[in-house]
This record gives C-alpha cells, sequence and structure tokens, in this order.
C-alpha cells in the first residue's frame, strides 16, 4: 500500500481494509444551544509552521517551515471528554463506527495479560488488540466502562464521530493549520506548547509514555488518558495538545487522500520509538478507524 512507504508505522493502527463496512449513518440534527461557550477566541495572524530540523521525521510533510496566515477561529481548550460525548449519543442516539464493527484496538498494557496474550494484534503494530466490544463507554472492552473517566478525552471514535460530533455541537474540526497555531501557544518554532525543554525545571508538562524502559513494554504504571484538562495550559489556554491523545483535524494527510491527519501525540509517544509529541508532528488514520489513543478538540469559525 502506497500511504505505508510514506509514512514509518506510529502508533496509529487502521481498520483493515479487507473487513466488510457498516452502512454510513445519516448525521444527527445540529442540537442548535449557545455552541460557543467556553471555546478560545484566537485572533490568528501569521507564524511560522512546520518543522525541518534534526527531529522533524521526513516522510510525515511536516516541513518545509513556512509562513502561513491565519485567520480568526475559535477552539476548545480541551478535547471532548466523555461526559460531553455522552450527551451527544444520548440526545441523538449516534452509534460510533467502533460500535457498529463491533471491535476498536486498545493497547496490550491496559488488557489483562491473558487476554492481551488471546486477541488478534495487527501487523506492524503488535502492542495493539482488536477488542470485540472496545468503544468508548468500554474503553477495555465489555466489563471497562467510563463512569470514573467522565473528564478524560472520549477515545475510540473515528474521524467520521468526530466529525459528526462537531457538526452536532455547531461546530467543526480544526484544520491542522489552525491546531499547530493554537497550540503553539504564541511561541515562534518552539518544540513544545511551552518551549523547547521537554521536562523543563524537571517538571512533567504532557501525559506521554512513563518509564525507564522503553516503548511498548515497559512503562511506569498503566499507559492510558488523564482528564481532559490536566497539567498547565499553553499561553493561549489549551490543554495537552501534546500528548494524551492524538486529535483528529479536518483534513486529507497527503494527496492520497485516505487518511486523516492526526496532530500532537499520545500517551504512548515515546522517543524510543517516535518523537511525534512534538507541536510540529504529524501521523495519520483511515477515518473510519479508532483506537483507545485518539480523540479530537472541536474549533469554530470566529
Ligand atoms: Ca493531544
Amino acid at each position: 500500500m502506497a500511504s505505508e512507504s510514506s509514512v514509518p508505522p506510529c502508533c496509529a493502527a487502521s481498520r483493515p481494509a479487507s473487513e466488510p463496512r457498516p452502512v454510513a449513518l445519516s448525521a444527527p440534527p445540529a442540537r442548535g444551544d449557545r455552541p460557543l461557550k467556553g471555546m478560545i477566541l484566537l485572533e490568528g495572524g501569521v507564524f511560522r509552521m512546520g518543522n525541518e530540523d534534526e527531529l522533524a521525521n521526513p516522510f510525515d510533510g511536516e516541513g518545509p517551515v513556512r509562513e502561513v496566515k491565519v485567520a480568526p477561529f475559535r477552539i476548545d481548550p480541551t478535547t471532548v471528554t466523555n461526559a460531553q460525548f455522552a450527551r451527544f449519543v444520548k440526545e441523538t442516539g449516534y452509534v460510533t463506527e467502533a460500535e457498529r464493527f463491533g471491535w476498536s484496538y486498545v493497547f496490550h498494557l491496559r488488557l489483562p495479560p491473558e487476554v492481551a496474550a488471546n486477541t488478534p494484534a495487527p501487523d506492524g503494530t503488535p502492542w495493539w488488540r482488536a477488542v470485540e466490544g472496545a468503544c468508548w463507554r468500554a474503553p477495555e472492552g465489555p466489563g471497562s466502562d467510563v463512569r470514573r473517566s467522565q473528564k478524560h478525552p472520549v477515545v475510540h471514535v473515528s474521524w467520521n464521530d468526530a466529525a459528526a460530533y462537531a457538526a452536532w455541537a455547531g461546530k467543526r474540526l480544526p484544520t491542522e493549520t489552525e491546531w499547530e497555531f493554537a497550540a503553539r501557544g504564541g511561541l515562534d518554532q518552539a518544540v513544545y506548547p511551552w518551549g523547547d525543554e521537554l521536562f523543563p525545571r524537571g517538571q512533567r508538562r504532557c501525559n506521554i509514555w512513563q518509564g525507564q524502559g522503553v516503548f511498548p513494554d515497559h512503562h511506569d504504571g498503566v499507559p492510558g488518558p488523564v482528564a481532559a484538562d490536566s497539567y498547565r495550559p499553553n499561553a493561549y489556554g489549551l490543554y495537552n495538545t501534546v500528548g494524551n491523545v492524538w486529535e483528529w483535524c479536518d483534513g486529507w494527510f497527503d494527496e492520497a487522500r485516505d487518511r486523516r491527519s492526526m496532530r500532537g501525540g499520545s500517551f504512548l509517544c515515546d522517543d524510543s520509538y517516535c518523537n511525534r509529541y512534538r507541536v510540529a508532528a504529524r501521523t495519520a488514520n483511515t477515518p473510519d478507524s479508532s483506537s483507545g489513543n485518539t480523540g479530537f478538540r472541536c474549533a469554530a469559525d470566529a
């Protein structure tokens, strides 16, 4: 597949192309109340987008660094939470693609070892397990729930699910340009939303892989999402752009137009494997794929 040569495997895994597709759902109606409450209004302007230094992944299209003009827009301070997504499902009856396919990808260390050992893993990304029944309301499959993680990012949502939520909320997904402008928080060409040091004065500022060992097997605890408003926000007030969960954006990754862009990296990012928790980094997945480390935040016109 051409897309595999253009992007080395990241932590994302796609639904097998051979799997029969469920019938597409019609879009739920917009909810029609005050959708912009709580959003951050950014005035836009010209900024230097992308990265081409030694940290850049040459096949990802991070570079070249270019000056880009951004019109004013609004963006959510956090990714959409389980509580917010639950309201959407309650009001519309929406059924996510993970539920309609009947499974989604769960990181192996989030499962009991005997379950992980007996659940199929995709080629190329052996740390994922295709777990039957895993979905946004049961992130580790049957028996799991989100009762104690209402403020955590909703996960196991596809790009199509994210776009449906955004339309219902009277919003939209951010473009990659908007996402990067917002995530940079006004810093010119910094590596992270807070500067160039990963741990300024020893402080942990984002939820990425934690462990003395290396991805994907040695972690200090159980790798997973934290509350969407964890850690300090950047200078524009955005939380967890880098780390926690990948965020779907409104655009195609490249001219092949088969995969949607994702930004920001996730709790699985670790230098031992992949440095895509930088603010300029990109990756992608097919629009009906879902996993336990991908969510989204919404944007809107100013
Ligand atoms: Ca993120």
